[in-house]
């Protein structure tokens, strides 16, 4: 009886099991007079910080929208699809302040949660990842902190998506402050992938066997997806390739 009990409590159940405990904690935690004392007293002091992180978001996104103006000019395409940006929610923040057990403080959320501000950059082709990646890292006001390459090594989900991790500065009336912002960067087909997984992995009411088979098919589809970011990105070279020849025969053409 009690074996089978056991051989009924698969890998997806325990997961939902955990998530759901999770949600618990965190309604539990939020209600819980500490952190409303904590939301009342720090009002000012956190709005203030998620106002920080904003402009921290933007300064990033104007850098992106440069690079992309920039390359365009130079190869005649555009590398970056679309920039979407978020600040993560407080409920979040608290959530990740329990997952990780730090101590709830401004100073302490600003050091151990590193993904307040993000930035996402959906690129054409799998190259332009690295080229842009490359670009901001080479300016003098960007420090890398981490960098997860989930291209090169895809999550066992089949998520694949480059992360970093930088501090850039914001000047504010009288002082400069240095602040953390991710950037993920993807594949318009990593992106959709990610976002239909996504679903997957909050929807809570999807019978086990139906989620478990829904995951290995989106697993099988990350696959597909990929080599087809490289055989687009193929084609995209083998077509830059040919205008290149055409226009080094129209130059030499107009020489004669
Ligand atoms: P949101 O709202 O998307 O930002 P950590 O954040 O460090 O506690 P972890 O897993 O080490 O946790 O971070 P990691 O691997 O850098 O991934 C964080 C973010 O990547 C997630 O943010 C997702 O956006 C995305 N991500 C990572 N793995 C997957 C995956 O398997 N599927 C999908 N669809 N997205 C993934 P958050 O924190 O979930 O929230």
């Amino acid at each position: 009886m009690g074996s089978g009990k056991r051989k009924g409590i698969t890998r997806m159940n325990i997961r939902d099991y955990i998530k759901q405990k999770k949600a618990e904690v965190l309604v539990e935690r939020i209600n819980s007079t500490r952190f409303q004392d904590f939301i009342k007293r720090h009002g000012r002091p956190l709005s203030t910080m998620f106002t920080y992180y904003e402009c921290a978001m933007m300064e990033v996104e104007t850098k992106f929208k440069v690079l992309d103006q920039e390359y365009s000019l130079i190869h005649d395409r555009n590398p970056i699809e679309s920039i979407k940006t978020r600040i993560k929610s407080l409920d979040s923040v608290i959530e990740k302040v329990g997952k990780y057990g730090v101590p709830l403080t401004i100073e302490s959320i600003e050091e151990n949660i590193n993904d307040i501000a993000g930035v996402r950059v959906i690129c054409s082709f799998p190259d332009d990842i690295y080229t842009l990646a490359e670009c901001l890292l080479e300016q003098d006001d960007v420090t890398l902190l981490q960098k997860k390459d989930y291209i090169r090594n895809p999550k066992p989900s089949g998520y694949r998506s480059l992360h970093l991790i930088i501090s850039v500065p914001i000047f504010l009336e009288h002082k400069k402050r240095d602040m953390k912002v991710e950037v993920q960067f993807r594949t318009i087909a990593m992106d959709f992938w990610a976002s239909l997984e996504h679903n997957l992995r909050y929807k809570r009411d999807i019978p086990e066997a139906l989620s478990a088979e829904l995951a290995e098919e989106l697993l099988e589809c990350a696959n597909i997806s990929s080599s087809l970011d490289i055989r687009m990105q193929r084609i995209r070279k083998r077509l830059s390739e040919d205008s290149a020849e055409i226009d080094e025969m129209i130059d030499s053409a107009q020489w004669l």
